[in-house]
């Protein structure tokens, strides 16, 4: 009973619609209204980033991007958690090492980021079955609705997962101020089940609000059941306007103006997932992706979608990618990097679409009156039809958000036009000037800080007050020209410290006039306010500060690759900063006790300039050789090819009898999820006693692409066939595949041994799990491994082996089934001085599986992040497939037509950046080959001072 109630007062403090802003407030309070989130009654324009730690197996590394995070001004991270990655049987959970989700949670908060927990069920994110695990496929009960049997398999993950996002709440001191419930499931109706996975998280505590990610359109559970059971909270809605079609970058938009509808009048409007990069389904490589989500992009759509519908919630998916190791990836549509094109790359590094972030979260949290905007009339261009204007403002402070964009959103010409602006404070014509594909979110009417911002057609970055002072950065594209007018009591002092500026004074406005050009310095004084500093620059020059938060007061700095935190201590700033090769001035603006500067542990000698900052510059990082990789040595493996195996240990595959929707071809049942067996590699071995008359195997299997399998007959290759797929359509209305992954082998004369025991032996490829998109048991159920198998009519009896058990440290996604993995011969300590010495990329392959292995010292710079890769040269065979493990995580997968891909990120952690490490290779061969793999190399993906 007392469970019961406390539920009912969480659901009552937290319904947004019961607590009006402005009631009693406890500590960690989330409420809403049609206008933004409020914390603690104070209202928030939610910018979040999407991370997923099980794309990242390195948790010290967890602090780095989310650091990385905060300091582009994101105030929140999205999270999702996959139940696959925490549970690789019913009723075992592994929330230990990488999985420590505690850990993670307690890390956001660390780095001063909000979260919103998405522990799914479903989490989709091209993640192996959608972040299902593998297991769920036996059970019985529809995935994805509230049928029995997969009812009690979820129950049992949200009531392991809910209570440790629970303890992480706001209201218990931790950074979850959302819980998202489900994904997408807005082509499902099943409401029972929406509603069941809200009351096990109200009955497990969870009393933030619930949100749900709807695609596509707002028709589904945050419109048309708004009121009804598995109606949310807050509903959002995911939009990926730009496709991913990364091939193509110069696309614009061919999935729509992107913009965030407002679903209803009680809720903010939410951009749940909000495209900020791309998966790569045409193999074009994620550079193409960036520059498909390039800054381009994200000002345009992203700024344009802020001031139409007035959103205030957003989560950029992803903010960074990570990797799919292991079997982490779903096979259909990626393969092993999981980079996503995203603004920090999967090694960690920043990109120009970073600094987009940088320059737009910035002023996100600085210029607060956005987070309460309803529509307005906007000013006309009117004398240039080619540009288009829209406005909000604040009902409170009248502050005006005016978002200037090209008329025709294709357009590529830059256009400037006059703005004849009634702002708030006055009437004044101002010049703009768009480049094509760009948009500006220009402010009038605004208090800033002990100024009063009349308007300026240059975008505000940040503002800050420092040392008694205003501290302003604004921006514009190189080129442009630019107004900003402030308004005074009386006639303030202007100096001019940089740049070209000229200024005029009428009526208690002072107009600034310039182009945007390098870093403008313009100090204002007198006229009845406390000094400003106005530090106009182009867009690139604005990238190039970083805002810190100090028990004395915001600072800011110009200067260095990354500001993670600076405090202010007697004399001293003190900054923690990252300091690329590029090294150069840094530049700080804090208050004016500080006359020193420390960045790490190196004290940087300064001067102090006339805008009142300290001038000094940074040391570059020390170089960070690495070592070539020789002394590889191999050993051929698959010995369960051969007749004289012993495989009594195996798995008996003998069923008759299958929960999956797939109703067998032949029997037994052969599909390798009933067997236990879930993730890599499988072999399978059949035993039959030959009439002699025999002349063809037929065989199905089911590997999901990009997979393959290889048989042989009494120790004889037959050879290897493709592995079915996933009905290419991918709907519920396909009916499966009748023949999917067919292989007809011709038994060669004299191979069989008539009367007594012959032995097929088949490897199979399983490259992860369909997801579940669509809630089609069809295809999420699709089997893996073997589907059919008939030697003429001969009765076959069948075993089964896949991986030897779960690792307890890398998790059951690690490994499958090779002999090699089954043996721990990708495990550094495994002995390999009695295998030959051999050159990868040279030594013969046999059909089958080879393994490669040598080791390396590195000996990296303590006080330096050197992101490092592994590098294969060459073009890699279609004709070969290889399993990268360093030791003994499988990070990746190069060749056999698997993706583009030939550098493998090695992230510290599982790399030992001070020590030795081996590397181990599974090269599965499906035909004679002259060479391998290479030649191979490590490379550092960058080189920074972090200490
Ligand atoms: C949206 C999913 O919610 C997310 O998990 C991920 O799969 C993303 O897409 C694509 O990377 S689904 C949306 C594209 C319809």
């Amino acid at each position: 009973m007392r469970r019961v109630l406390q539920v009912l007062l969480a659901m009552l403090v937290t319904c947004g619609t019961l607590v009006a802003p402005g009631d009693a407030r406890t500590a960690g309070e989330v409420t809403y209204d049609r206008y933004s989130l409020m914390i603690d009654g104070r209202r928030i324009v939610l910018q979040a980033a999407e991370f997923h730690y099980f794309r990242l197996p390195s948790p010290h590394l967890w602090r780095d991007v989310l650091e990385k995070f905060k300091a582009a001004g994101f105030n929140a991270v999205s999270l999702y958690f996959s139940w696959a990655y925490h549970s690789p049987a019913p009723g075992v959970y592994d929330f230990t090492g990488v999985r420590d989700v505690d850990r993670l949670l307690r890390t956001a908060h660390q780095a001063g980021l909000y979260v919103i927990a998405r522990p799914g069920p479903y989490i989709n994110a091209e993640s192996s079955g959608g972040g299902l695990p593998a297991w769920v496929k036996t059970v019985p009960g529809r995935a994805r609705s509230s049928e029995a049997g997969y009812r009690e398999a979820y129950r049992e993950w949200l009531h392991r997962i809910n209570p440790v996002i629970a303890r992480h709440q706001v209201g218990e001191g931790g950074p979850v101020i959302l819980y998202n419930a489900e994904n997408e499931y807005q082509v499902n109706t099943d409401a029972a089940y929406m509603q069941d996975i809200q009351d096990q998280a109200r009955a497990d505590g969870i009393d933030v609000p619930i949100t749900t990610n709807d695609c596509c359109d707002g028709g589904s559970w945050s419109s048309t059941w708004a009121t009804g059971p598995g109606a949310v909270q807050i509903p959002g809605i995911d939009d990926y306007p730009q496709s991913f079609e990364c091939a193509d970058p110069g696309l614009w938009g061919p999935w729509g103006e992107g913009v965030t509808e407002r679903l209803r009048d009680d809720i903010p409007v939410f951009a749940a997932e909000y495209q900020a990069g791309a998966i790569d389904v045409g193999d074009a490589g994620y550079d193409k992706c960036r520059e498909l989500t390039g800054p381009a992009f994200m000002k345009y759509f992203y700024k344009n979608n802020l001031v139409t519908t007035g959103a205030t919630m957003f989560s950029y998916y992803m903010g960074y990618g990570g990797t799919n190791w292991g079997w982490l990836a779903q096979p259909n549509d990626v393969y092993t990097s999981y980079d996503y094109g995203a603004a920090i790359t999967e090694a960690r590094r920043l990109t120009p679409k970073y600094d987009e972030f940088k320059r737009q979260g910035y002023f996100l949290q600085a210029v607060t009156p956005i987070a309460k905007t309803d529509p307005v009339a906007a000013p006309p261009a009117s004398d240039n039809p080619a540009l288009t204007t829209a406005a909000r403002a604040n009902p409170d402070t009248g502050t005006q958000f005016v978002l200037v964009k090209h008329t025709d959103r294709a357009a590529t010409s830059t256009d400037a036009a006059t703005l004849d602006w009634p702002a708030p404070d006055g009437r004044h014509r101002v010049p703009v000037q768009v480049k094509g594909r760009d948009a500006h979110v220009i402010v009038a009417g605004y208090d800033l800080g002990g100024q009063r911002l009349t308007l300026s057609t240059s975008e505000i970055m940040t503002h800050a007050a420092i040392g008694g002072r205003d501290v302003a950065v604004l921006y514009g594209t190189a080129g442009s020209p630019g107004a900003t007018v402030l308004r005074y009591g009386s006639e303030p002092r202007v100096t001019v410290l940089d740049g070209r500026v000229s200024s005029t004074y009428a009526g208690g406005d002072l107009r600034l006039d310039y182009s945007h050009d390098g870093l403008a310095r313009v100090l204002i004084s007198g006229g009845g306010r406390r000094p400003l500093l106005l530090l106009i620059g182009t867009d690139e020059e604005a990238a190039r500060f970083w805002r810190a938060d100090t028990a004395s007061g915001p600072v800011l700095v110009r200067g260095t690759d990354l500001v993670r935190s600076a405090s202010v201590s007697g004399d001293t700033a003190r900054l923690v900063a990252d300091v690329g090769t590029g090294a150069g001035q840094v530049e700080v603006f804090a208050p004016p006790q500080a006359r020193r500067l420390r960045i790490g542990t190196q004290d940087v000698r300064v001067t102090r300039t006339r805008s009142g900052s300290l001038l000094g510059s940074t040391r570059p990082p020390g170089p960070a050789p690495l070592p070539a990789l020789t002394g590889w040595r191999a050993h051929v493996e698959s010995p369960e090819a051969q007749p004289g195996f012993d495989d009594s240990r195996w798995t008996v595959a003998d069923s008759t009898t299958t929960t999956s929707p797939h109703p067998p071809k032949t029997l037994p049942v052969l599909y390798a999820d009933d067997y236990g067996y879930h993730y890599g590699n499988v072999w399978y071995r059949g035993h039959f006693t030959a009439t002699g008359a025999e002349t063809t195997i037929d065989l199905n299997a089911i590997t999901g692409k990009r997979g393959n399998y290889l048989v042989w007959l009494n120790g004889r290759y037959l050879g290897s066939a493709a592995g079915g797929v996933q009905a290419d359509s991918g709907d519920q209305w396909t009916p499966p595949n009748p023949d999917p992954g067919p292989g007809h082998f011709a038994i060669p004369a004299g191979l069989l041994k008539p009367g007594v025991d012959n032995v097929i032996a088949v490897l199979v490829a399983n490259m992860g799990h369909n997801d579940d998109w669509i809630a089609d048991d069809l295809r999420f159920k699709q089997p893996r491994g073997l589907v059919a198998a008939a030697i003429g009519g001969t009765p076959i009896s069948w075993r089964i082996q896949g991986a030897a058990g779960v690792d307890p440290v890398r998790g059951g996604l690690n490994n499958g089934g090779l002999y090699g993995e089954r043996t721990g011969w990708h495990l550094s300590a495994h002995p390999d001085k009695s295998w030959k010495t051999a050159n990868p990329a040279a030594a013969p392959l046999i059909p089958g599986v080879t393994w490669y292995r040598t080791s390396f010292r590195l000996d990296l710079p303590e006080d330096q992040d050197v992101p490092v890769g592994l590098r294969f040269g060459g073009d890699p065979s279609p004709a070969y497939r290889v399993q990268i493990f360093l030791n003994g995580w499988n990070v990746g997968q190069y060749g056999g037509d698997i993706g583009p891909q030939k550098e493998f990120s090695l992230p510290a952690g599982l790399l030992q950046e001070r020590g030795a490490n081996t590397l181990a290779l599974a090269v599965t061969a499906e035909q004679p080959l002259p060479g391998g793999p290479g030649p191979i190399s490590l490379f550092a993906y960058g080189n920074v001072r972090v200490r």
